[in-house]
């Protein structure tokens, strides 16, 4: 893995940027329950169910330029194992695609608790191939740790390849973190994301496109 001036404040990159400490507002969330963590386990897979076919998906190349962002550059649809009501994260005002990094644009809050682990999804109309992601913290800094996964041509779930290790540890502040990564053709890229107590936000989600790659 390398670092590129573009992300320059990446990988170790847990960033302190706008920092925000996240625990007094974490410590006032309700307990986890299991019944928050199978609602959350429920929905994301009726979510991902609905992703297109990686069928379709594989028969079109992307056509975005090397570092452009391809959630905004490109047709893609989200996914989410949970989604608070009003932040779907690409409902189009306010969501993680929309340039603004700051915004809340996911959270996965909830009446009485709050789910430990949930995803964010963003499936790609065309196949593209991608080398890094950049993801920006919301307003409650209450994430504990990040796995960046893609689906690849055959529709599984694969960690991206990095040399930093997954889950990256981003607890105890509002983090901007950036993963550069060998070039993969992905049909989707999603982050897996675990709570360090209370109610999980972000603010933008940005997927680069590589150079073309051998098939
Ligand atoms: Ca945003």
């Amino acid at each position: 893995m390398h670092v590129s001036p573009r992300r320059a404040r990446a990988v170790t990159g847990l960033l302190a940027a706008g920092l925000v400490v996240g625990a007094g507002h974490a410590a006032a969330q309700p307990a986890v329950t299991d019944a928050s963590a199978a609602t959350g386990t429920a929905t994301g897979t009726a979510a991902e169910s609905a992703a297109p076919s990686t069928a379709d998906s594989a028969t079109s190349l992307a056509v975005a330029a090397s570092g452009t962002n391809v959630l905004r550059t490109t047709t893609v649809r989200a996914g989410a194992s949970y989604v608070e009501p009003g932040y779907a994260p690409d409902r189009g005002n306010g969501d993680l695609k929309d340039g603004n990094t700051t915004n809340k644009g996911w959270s996965n809050w909830f009446g009485g608790g709050h789910n430990p682990r949930d995803w964010v999804a963003f499936y790609f109309a065309q196949l593209q191939t991608i080398d890094g992601i950049r993801l920006y913290d919301g307003p409650e800094g209450a994430i504990r740790s990040v796995t960046v996964q893609y689906r690849d041509v055959r529709g599984g779930w694969l960690d991206v390849p990095t040399t930093t290790a997954m889950p990256v540890d981003v607890s105890g502040q509002r983090f901007d973190l950036s993963v550069e990564f060998e070039p993969v053709r992905a049909t989707a890229v999603r982050v897996v994301l675990e709570a360090d107590g209370g109610y999980m936000t972000l603010s933008e989600l940005e997927v680069f496109a590589a150079e073309e790659v051998a098939p």
